[in-house]
């Protein structure tokens, strides 16, 4: 087999060989999640909250037929400012055969970052089973890669563009653990709670990792979802939310839109609707996120 085409940044291999805390951060939030300019300033943020907790970050890209696992603040700032694709799994073996560069989902990411030996990962919110999925078959393969890698997610849950209950339901047929952080009720992003009740809750971080270690001790090779609720006090105004969403999702069904363009063309239309309310929320999730995820991290660097 030829070597994998992967480079680990100096500081992450670094903290990986001395079984310090690595957090892996995904690029398509940046790209294609966030818009510019203030995408490069947060996707800075997000690993200063790492480093802050004595976390090394590894943010996640494909540049120039390379796959990366901790970019240089060069490397950041391109996946910011130019028009990088958005790289799921089956995209990365093309990318790489044309020398290419790209953004990563959490599917691409995850995938990237367990082969690089990192076993935790901060995203926004998941990909999932989009309505309407019954005819139009979109699901996100970040389900699908979540039954297959031993990585650990932080997420706010999934925004309710997508169809919860049935996202809810593949997560459960694909083997994906999902614990509730501090919480019984899944999280649906933007808000606090979906009123979908979740089967196992934990208190902390230390609960997580009790929980990444009996999979691995099992010999189960599927992810654990970390469904991180923001505070209700923190959550966007649900009548706000309600009412942007319902207009999205008819301006992107009357616009014909399928595939991968979906998700970024409802987010960004979500932003405009709620006067960029969604975005600072959005924001507060990612650093949540991303914070507890610090936190899992450093549970398991002590415990593994
Ligand atoms: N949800 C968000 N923001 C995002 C995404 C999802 O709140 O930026 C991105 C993530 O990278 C996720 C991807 O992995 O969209 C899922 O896209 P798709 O449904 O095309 O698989
Ligand atoms: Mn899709």
């Amino acid at each position: 087999m030829p070597p994998l085409p992967l480079a680990t940044s100096p500081e992450v291999a670094e903290a990986l060989a001395a079984g310090r805390p690595v957090v892996a951060l995904e690029s398509t939030i940046i790209s294609h999640g966030l818009p510019r300019p203030g995408n490069l300033e947060a996707a800075r943020e997000f690993e200063q909250i790492l480093r802050d907790a004595e976390v090394t970050p590894a943010t996640v890209a494909v540049l120039d037929g390379e796959l990366k696992a901790g970019l240089t603040d060069a490397e950041l700032q391109r996946i910011a400012a130019e028009d990088v694709p958005k790289l799921s799994v089956r995209d990365l073996p093309v990318a790489l055969a044309r020398g290419g560069s790209g953004a990563t989902t959490v599917a691409a990411t995850s995938w990237i970052a367990d082969r690089a030996g990192i076993r935790v990962f901060a995203t926004g919110g998941l990909g999932g089973v989009h309505r309407g999925a019954a005819e139009t078959f979109d699901e996100s393969a970040d389900l699908t890669v979540l039954g297959q890698v031993p990585i650990t997610v932080v997420s706010a849950g999934v925004k309710s563009i997508l169809d919860i209950a049935a996202t809810l339901e593949r997560l459960e047929t694909l083997g994906v653990i999902v614990l509730g952080y501090g919480t019984d009720d899944f999280p649906s992003f933007w808000l606090t709670a979906s009123g979908h009740a979740l089967d196992w809750s934990v208190h902390d971080a230390f609960g997580v990792a009790a929980v990444m270690g009996s999979r691995d001790a099992l010999g189960q090779s599927s992810g654990i979802v970390v469904a991180n609720p923001l505070p209700v006090e923190r959550q966007l105004d649900p009548q706000v939310h309600d009412a942007a969403l319902d207009q999205a999702l008819q301006e992107a069904s009357a616009a014909g839109l399928s595939g991968k363009e979906v998700t970024p063309f409802l987010l960004q239309r979500i932003v405009e609707l709620t006067d960029g309310e969604s975005l600072r929320v959005n924001l507060d999730i990612a650093r949540n996120n991303i914070a507890v995820a610090a936190r899992i991290a450093r549970a398991w660097a002590e415990v593994a």
